[in-house]
């Protein structure tokens, strides 16, 4: 197969002041941990970046004690016109640092620069601009008798959309009066810790916004922690079913944010080029590190073999290479260890039979790349159409009628998302109707809104971020 090297666009690079090593952000400031470091690499280059703290449990500890005193003592007796000027003035200082963090969260976590900075930085502004509003009037959002702040808030997140993910949990939580202990994931810690530089430099109290660097254990520690209130976690189901067995018969609360299997259904009558891109869109963006993500296709099998020409035809015109120039359509896979599980559920795939295609572009000699991947000739029970990949990986189903797309589609143990696409009006309400997802987008895709509510069915988790919706997660009501 084809490879090639290239030099890491130098000039992007010197907009990120990147430290040598990171400590753990608590009450304000920034601490070494107690423990040993970590390394973060980039996945493009396997460079190192940075030595970053893994937090211990008594960091832990530090970290909810100075979130449990800011919260007692100066967030929850805070006006919510005052807490909201401070969710104003994280949001300009995002937009204001853009630049920095979309090349850094290109570096740490591979994605292509043009979506880092179209769509990861401005809807991470977007969700403080949005909660910014909500602050002030809380009263109006419909969330029962006597809404109150939890209190001290756990917040766990992966690292598929590092930054954007830190702002759907922050955000919601700080506007209605809580403060929060958050962990990134470890192979993306660096955008969660120029955030608390910002929450530094937009004077928010210390101890609101606390975070902790390290792996799965300490993910476990805050879960595990008698100080914290509600836990919110986005990762995968599997993580997801631990925490809610950790936290079960325990006062916490908690909202998951899990994992998908998307089928983005195409029939007939859809305008075959845009469905061709809003295919493309659902699996490829992100390398298809999207929780979800529209990664089973299912083609109305009149148009099965057209669309499958095109479709071909469009992937080998995708980039595939450096995520900091901004023509590459695909960057690299976020981990060694994601490559493997990417790579051993794809030799699943055409164990079991289905039939493999590539886009046969060459690849970087360095780092982790996986070539955008089709597999047309599975059935239901194939595990490439019942587990999560989470790459560039679209596994292709066909249909004939509408009630048997339907049937398709909900065979799955997740209902996340799901697509549309076709010129009836009639058909798209219909199906959404009948379709067993938390959002259903029709003759689109991958469309996110800070007043949206986002969140799963079934096996997909529970609770809703975004929105009016995703306030309640953050309140008390009643007595
Ligand atoms: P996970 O392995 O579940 O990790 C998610 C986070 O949990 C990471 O910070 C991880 O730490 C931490 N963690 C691991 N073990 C833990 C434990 N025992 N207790 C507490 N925390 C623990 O998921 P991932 O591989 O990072 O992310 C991919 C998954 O997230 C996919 O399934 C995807 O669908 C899902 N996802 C869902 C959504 C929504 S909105 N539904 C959005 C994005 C992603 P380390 O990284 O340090 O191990």
């Amino acid at each position: 197969m084809p490879t090639f090297e290239y030099a890491p666009a130098p000039e992007s690079r010197a907009v990120v002041d990147l430290q040598s090593s990171y400590g753990l952000f608590i009450n304000g400031e920034f601490v070494d941990g107690g423990g040993t470091s970590f390394k973060s690499i980039s996945p493009a280059t396997e460079e190192v970046l940075a030595e970053v703290s893994e937090a211990t449990d008594a960091d832990i500890d530090k970290a909810v004690a100075a979130a449990r005193s800011a919260y007692t003592r100066v967030w929850s007796r805070m006006s919510g016109a005052d807490r909201g000027k401070y969710l104003y003035r994280i949001a300009r200082i995002l937009q204001e640092r853009a630049r920095e963090f979309a090349v850094l969260e290109t570096l740490d976590n591979g994605k292509p620069i043009k979506e880092s900075r179209d769509v990861d930085v401005p809807i991470a502004a977007a969700h403080f601009f949005y909660h910014a509003g909500w602050a002030d009037k809380l009263e109006y959002a419909s969330l029962g008798t006597n809404p109150r702040p939890h209190g001290v808030v756990g917040q766990i997140i992966p690292w598929n959309f590092p930054l954007l993910m830190l702002a759907w949990k922050i955000a919601p939580a700080l506007a209605t009066g809580n403060t929060v202990v958050l962990k990134p994931a470890e192979t993306t810690p660096l955008t969660a810790l120029l955030f608390a530089e910002v929450c530094q430099q937009a004077e928010l109290p210390p101890g609101v916004v606390n975070i902790v660097t390290g792996s799965g254990p300490t993910g476990q520690a805050i879960v595990d922690h008698p100080g914290i209130d509600k836990i919110a976690f986005t990762g995968s189901t599997g993580v997801g079913k631990m925490i809610a067995r950790s936290i079960a018969g325990t006062r916490k609360k908690a909202t998951l944010e899990l994992g998908g299997k998307a089928a983005n259904i195409v029939f007939d009558d859809a305008p075959i080029d845009q469905a061709v891109e809003g295919i493309v869109n659902g699996i490829f963006f992100n390398q298809g590190h999207v929780c979800c993500a529209g990664s089973r296709l299912l083609v109305q099998e009149s148009i099965a073999d057209e669309f499958d020409r095109r479709l071909k035809r469009r992937l080998g015109t995708l980039r595939v290479g450096d995520p900091l120039d901004k023509n590459t359509d695909v960057g690299a896979i976020n981990s060694r260890a994601q490559l493997d599980r990417i790579v051993a559920l794809t030799d699943v795939g055409e164990g079991e039979g289905a039939v493999r295609w590539d886009s046969g572009c060459a690849l970087p000699t360095k780092g982790f790349w996986f070539r955008p991947t089709i597999f047309t000739g599975v059935s239901q029970t194939h595990r490439i159409a019942q587990e999560e990949i989470f790459g560039p990986v679209l596994s292709v189903l066909t249909f004939r009628t509408p009630q048997e797309a339907v049937a398709k589609a909900n065979n799955t143990p997740y209902g996340l998302s799901a697509g549309i696409w076709t010129e009836k009006g009639s058909r798209i309400l219909w199906m959404a109707d009948q379709l067993k997802a938390g959002v259903v987008w029709a003759n689109t895709f991958n469309q996110f809104d800070p007043t949206s509510p986002f969140g799963g069915y079934k096996e997909s988790g529970y609770g809703r971020e975004g929105g009016r919706h995703g306030l309640e997660a953050y309140v008390k009501t009643g007595a």
